[in-house]
């Protein structure tokens, strides 16, 4: 059941579908403080918070303060609050009853799960308004799905979408991209995509590519699709400021840019240097920008990936002006501690200012906002702009498309990546733990950077995160300029991937199954423990499993020299022990705790009591797998009982299950 309640005058948001009548009166088990700006809600001691998406820390968000305000942050160490999404669902998992709260309101809101005071749930608005939607049910599968049902479906990428793929920041050239395919082939290790980072670009304009570096672009997608690889580029929110380039014109002449103060076209920097940035809360521009993506489409392009759209600044030309004009101040100056730190912080507070998000302006539902009290649905809306077109400019395909910053809502035009995650092995946990909150939030389509994108990963980091992310629906390996290469053909020992990359491909009938059941029932694919077993308190507590559809628990090694962990088991399970999709133990495990091995290269599956996996052949590409070659490993299920789900990958999914 869901109650819909309004404080203030909420700002729409279109991130649900449902149409809820609203209630007057009070929330039940929440006291509203209008004049703090506060909900407040007393704890059991007992009670374990899920949600809010692509966070920091744990699966249970407790006694943290998460702050949603969609910021490009590339450190994402446990004591940050923000970090590029806003996703407001909390799920309070309660021995009295538990619920869910979804928060809609576009501008900034703190989530205090027990920071101030370890015994309150508080949610602290700067804008007293906003729709809320309490949902209720008697179990936590049924709350998920009940508020999925109120924002609606997931989205649903094509198949090849699932396969494994290759970024880094950046291949410049056809050649580059070649060589990288070529590595690949070489090795025999399955592929389907390559990623284009800001490079493939002429100067980092929106909708162009560099001729030099790709000079028939449309025949090098084909030819490389021939080899069964899709190209990705990526897309950037800020158009460059650039008299003749036909995005900037067009947006200038269209009004599609956010005004600053005086109502001119806001200067601000991103890549190109200055640039304008379409204001995608107007319908008109997100039409507008939207259609611009065939550019991308008609040269054989299927998949985009949207960036810096938290809106990431560098600096607005005001803001710099300023601090230029103080750094000329303080030249002459014997500089002591006090205007030294000013110097580094006048340069180190230029990028992502708060002030410079007070100082633009947008039309939204035919009022004029000032950015911070939207800021929060700029990256969903950039999406939708690309969602919404491909709509009408392929209604036959689908497209693949995720974005770094998003709000609830857009899990219904595109996924996400995790943005700028480290190769380090405290991010390999967190990113798994990442997927709980997002799939609770409706972002099935999702992944973090395998091997991490900032630093230097060694052969065996790279190794276990492509262990743990095995069933993660996007399957990724990206990095940035100035890092060690991590093509796993960069490593000493590219073979000793191969298994790891077969055995994914292996593993996609079920994958695809589990997810597309799961999109389509608005269910959950990955979820913790506690959405099986509430009752039991070691399964609750468990931080470092995952239930991944209805057969499967992971439980990945995350910790560097690793030979094995330890893995909790709520009920009898059959673990496979895997070195590849054809070379596995299969052993029974009873209840309780274990401890398993899992030396460099072994994988550990548990298939729970009554259930199958079924696996097929591995193959160069999703395209190429043969799903005659399928067969199930059974714990216990018999393989006609397995519901496997499976389409031509491409064309648009109709509505199996509802009219
Ligand atoms: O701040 O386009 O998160 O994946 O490689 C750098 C360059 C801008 C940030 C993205 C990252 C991408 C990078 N971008």
């Amino acid at each position: 059941m869901i109650r819909h309640y309004i404080i203030g005058e909420p700002i729409e948001t279109d991130s649900v579908v449902l149409n809820i009548p609203v209630e007057t009166g009070e929330i039940p088990g929440f006291v509203l403080d209008p004049g703090a700006k506060t909900i407040r809600h007393r704890m059991d001691s007992e009670d374990v918070i899920y949600g809010l998406g692509e966070t920091v820390r744990g699966m249970n968000k407790r006694n943290w303060l998460y702050i949603s305000n969609n910021t490009d942050d590339y450190m994402h160490t446990e004591g940050k609050h923000s970090l590029y999404a806003s996703q407001n669902f909390i799920l309070v998992f309660s021995p009295r009853a538990s619920f869910g709260l979804y928060v809609d309101t576009p501008g900034r809101v703190t989530f205090d799960l027990g920071y101030t005071d370890p015994d309150v749930l508080e949610i602290r608005l700067d804008d007293f308004d906003a729709n809320l939607y309490l949902v209720q049910d008697s179990t936590l599968p049924g709350i998920a799905h009940e508020f999925r049902q109120l924002v609606g479906r997931s989205y649903i990428p094509p198949k090849w979408a699932f396969g494994f793929g290759q970024s880094r920041w950046s291949y410049r050239t056809e050649k580059e991209v070649e060589e990288v395919a070529d590595r690949y082939q070489k090795e025999g290790i399955p592929l389907d995509s390559i990623y284009l980072d800001i490079d493939y670009m002429d100067h980092y304009k929106d909708f162009t590519v560099d001729e030099q570096a790709f000079p028939d672009f449309t025949d090098f997608c084909a030819e490389m699709k021939k080899r069964g690889i899709h190209l990705v580029p990526i897309i950037d929110a800020g158009v460059k400021m650039e008299d003749g380039y036909d995005i900037c014109e067009e947006g200038r002449k269209g009004g599609y840019f956010v005004k600053d103060e005086d109502g001119n076209d806001l200067v601000a920097a991103v890549w190109p240097g200055k640039a304008h940035f379409p204001d995608f809360m107007k319908p008109e521009t997100r039409k507008w920008f939207g259609e611009h993506y065939r550019f991308l489409l008609d040269q054989g392009v299927d998949g985009f990936w949207n960036d810096m759209n938290e809106p990431a600044i560098f600096y607005t030309e005001k803001h710099l002006n300023e601090v230029f004009r103080r750094i000329d101040e303080l030249k002459g100056e014997n500089l002591d501690i006090e205007s030294f730190s000013e110097l580094t912080s006048l340069v180190g507070g230029l990028s992502n200012n708060p002030e410079d998000y007070r100082s633009f302006y947008h039309t939204y539902m035919g009022k004029t906002y000032r950015h911070d009290k939207l800021h929060n649905l700029y990256g969903y809306l950039m999406t939708r702009a690309a969602g919404e077109a491909f709509r009408t400019l392929c209604p036959d395909r689908r497209i693949l498309l995720f974005s770094r910053s998003s709000y609830i809502g857009m899990h219904r035009y595109g996924g996400v990546w995790t943005g700028d995650n480290r190769s380090w092995w405290e991010h390999l946990l967190l990113g798994m733990q990442q997927m709980a909150g997002l799939n609770l939030c409706g972002f099935l389509y999702s992944g973090s950077d395998m091997g991490g994108f900032g630093d230097d990963a060694t052969e065996d980091l790279m190794m276990r995160w492509l262990e743990m992310a095995l069933f993660t629906p996007l399957y990724r390996n990206h990095n940035a300029k100035g890092n060690r290469f991590q093509e796993l053909s960069a490593f000493a020992h590219p073979e000793r991937f191969r298994p790891i990359i077969e055995l994914r491909y292996a593993l996609l009938p079920y994958i695809y199954s589990e997810f597309m059941k799961a999109a389509l029932r608005d269910g959950m694919y990955m979820m913790p423990l506690a959405f099986q077993w509430p009752d039991d308190r070691r399964a609750v507590e468990t931080e470092d499993q995952l239930l991944v559809g209805e057969s499967v628990m992971i439980a990945p090694v995350y910790r560097q020299n690793a030979s094995g962990r330890y893995v909790y088991l709520p009920e009898d399970m059959m673990l496979l022990r895997m070195r590849s999709w054809n070379d596995y133990d299969e052993i029974q495990l009873s209840e309780g705790d274990h401890y398993v091995k899992a030396e460099l290269g072994e994988v550990l599956i548990f298939i729970r009591k009554g259930h199958v996996l079924p696996l097929c052949h591995p193959a160069a590409n999703t395209a190429a797998l043969d799903y005659s070659t399928i067969r199930y490993i059974c714990n216990g299920g018999c393989p006609e009982d397995y519901e496997l789900y499976n389409d031509d990958g491409i064309t648009p999914v109709k509505d199996p299950f509802r009219a």
